[in-house]
């Protein structure tokens, strides 16, 4: 093998990694030393900042296949049948910083960015099918809850439990993330979910309105508390090793992909707003229909640029693919170009990781870390008379839809099924059996334990309550244990 010779970060060969330049042998280090400077300098500016939520997280390179039919709903070029198209995919966490462990309790994302032939289509959603707030402008008040005090720079039940239980609409995605949900064994083991409810239109103009749905292959399998508890001291990169050790030795997960499609006339009409990401849609109204399946089959080269760097958008539509009248989904789609200007720079979709694999036509220009740019004969602006690029509204397939034009700051139209804890119930009492319900019971006994003000308890258990009644008095009567054997406690320690 031969070895190159070291260079710096211009391309020029360098005396030497092991001794700094100065004046003899034991002297002082030489100012002018740009090899020492260089190291220096390049190593203090090796972090670029955390993504403020999903901060913790890992991902790879795979491929979607087509192999249903949904043609009649979206022309999307991605969706056709018979279409193979690149992917990177992204899972992470969403309350710890980067150095977390993987395996804390927490909601993970799964984001997956398909580099389609008429540009970046990216489904930005989480292991669960809904949220915790309907509107983005609570977002921020949301994960300060979820993260560290002001004060101390500690979590706090106290704080969490504060904010969901004023908050009544995050009761379905609490009960998701106390239950086994919120641990998966791995990344592979999981489902995923686009969350929101996103428009289709067909070659005909016709629209549609849809829900993703990524059912793993690998199955759903959850974490024991106990095993979680040891693997975050143990190894904080449980999952991230998971995946590239399974990619490493050939074993590719996949996920099936469908979706649930509502006629748009319903997006009206449908007994609870249908836009509300804290909802899911019943299976049993919309059945899932089959369009393909997503593998991943290759690990990243290189983590920083590939990962870390990666910039997932609910932004990134293309034509036959539109947003719906979401709140949280039309929040996003500012919030995340926005963190991504910031994180990564003002040409991040640039990068070779962020790139399009299909031609870029566009006025804008220079930028810091500008990389591309049009032949000199095009252009720089719109209209013009020099065969310029033209916008296109077939091309684009845009989508669209109608609403009452007031403008108002208000709750969404609540609609006869519209509850905050009905699908919350009916998750707990249907879908979880009796182990699971136990597990949940445990889950929200031990984090409801640590609430230090008894005004946030009692609305904890009257919000649990509320999501169903028999659960509600099991929380109550655990907590008084709980308190209980911590009064003995601090009698005894008092008594010392
Ligand atoms: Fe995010 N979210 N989010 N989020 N989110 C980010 O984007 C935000 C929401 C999700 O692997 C950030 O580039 C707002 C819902 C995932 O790179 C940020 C709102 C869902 C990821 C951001 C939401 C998600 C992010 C952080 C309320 C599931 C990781 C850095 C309107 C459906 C993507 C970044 C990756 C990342 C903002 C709510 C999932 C700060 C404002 C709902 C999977 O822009």
């Amino acid at each position: 093998m031969t070895i190159k010779p070291t260079t710096d970060q211009t391309g020029t060969p360098v005396a030497s990694d092991a001794h700094s330049l100065t004046t003899g042998a034991d002297g002082v280090i030489a100012l002018h030393d740009r090899y020492l400077v260089e190291k220096l300098a390049q190593f203090n500016r090796e972090r670029i900042p955390e993504r403020i939520v999903h901060a913790k997280g890992g991902g790879a390179h795979g491929e979607f296949v087509v192999t249903g039919d949904v043609s009649k709903y979206t022309r999307a070029a991605v969706f056709q049948p018979g279409t193979v198209t690149p992917t990177l995919q992204r899972f992470s966490s969403v309350a710890g910083e980067q150095g977390s462990p993987d395996t804390w309790r927490d909601v993970r994302g799964f984001s997956v960015k398909f580099y389609t032939t008429e540009g970046n289509y990216d489904i930005v959603g989480n292991n669960t099918p809904v949220f915790f707030v309907r509107d983005g402008i609570k977002f921020p008040d949301f994960i300060h809850s979820q993260k560290r005090l002001p004060g101390t720079g500690l979590r706090d039940a106290t704080m969490q439990w504060d904010f969901w239980t004023l908050s009544p609409e995050s009761a379905h995605q609490v009960t998701y993330l106390m239950g086994d949900r919120g641990l998966p064994r791995s990344w592979r083991e999981m489902p995923g979910f686009g969350s929101h409810t996103y428009q289709w239109i067909n070659a005909a103009g016709e629209r549609f309105w849809v829900k993703y749905h990524f059912e793993s292959n690998q199955g759903n399998v959850e974490m024991d508390g106990s095993e979680a508890e040891l693997l975050a001291g143990a190894d904080a990169d449980y999952y991230r090793r998971d995946l590239s050790d399974a990619i490493a030795a050939g074993n590719f997960p996949s996920w099936n992909v469908s979706v649930q499609v509502m006629p748009y006339e319903q997006g009206n009409t449908y007994r609870f707003n249908p836009f509300d990401v804290t909802k899911v849609w019943p299976h049993a109204d919309f059945p899932l229909i089959p369009v393909g399946t997503h593998t991943l089959n290759r690990n990243p080269e290189n983590f920083f640029a590939e990962i870390e760097q990666a910039a997932f958008s609910p932004a990134n539509f293309v034509p036959g693919i539109a947003a719906s009248p979401d709140k949280m989904l039309m929040a996003r789609i500012f919030s995340y170009p926005d963190a991504q200007r910031y994180r990564v720079g003002t040409n991040y979709a640039q990068l070779p990781i962020n790139a399009p694999k299909s031609p870029v036509n566009s006025y804008s220009q220079d930028g810091s870390q500008r990389h591309h740019f049009n032949a000199p004969s095009v252009p720089n602006y719109a209209p013009n008379s020099l065969g310029g690029p033209v916008a296109d509204p077939a091309a684009a397939g845009e989508g669209a839809w109608e609403d009452d034009g007031t403008l108002l700051r208000a709750a969404a139209t609540l609609r006869s099924e519209d509850s905050d804890f009905g699908q919350a119930g009916t998750l707990y009492r249907e879908v979880y059996d009796d182990g699971a319900k136990a597990r949940l019971l445990d889950t929200i006994t031990g984090a409801i334990s640590g609430v230090t003000r008894p005004e946030v308890t009692e609305r904890a258990i009257w919000y649990w309550t509320s999501v169903d009644a028999d659960l509600g008095a099991k929380l109550r009567a655990n907590l008084a244990v709980f308190a209980e054997a911590a009064a003995v406690d601090a009698a005894y320690v008092a008594g010392q």
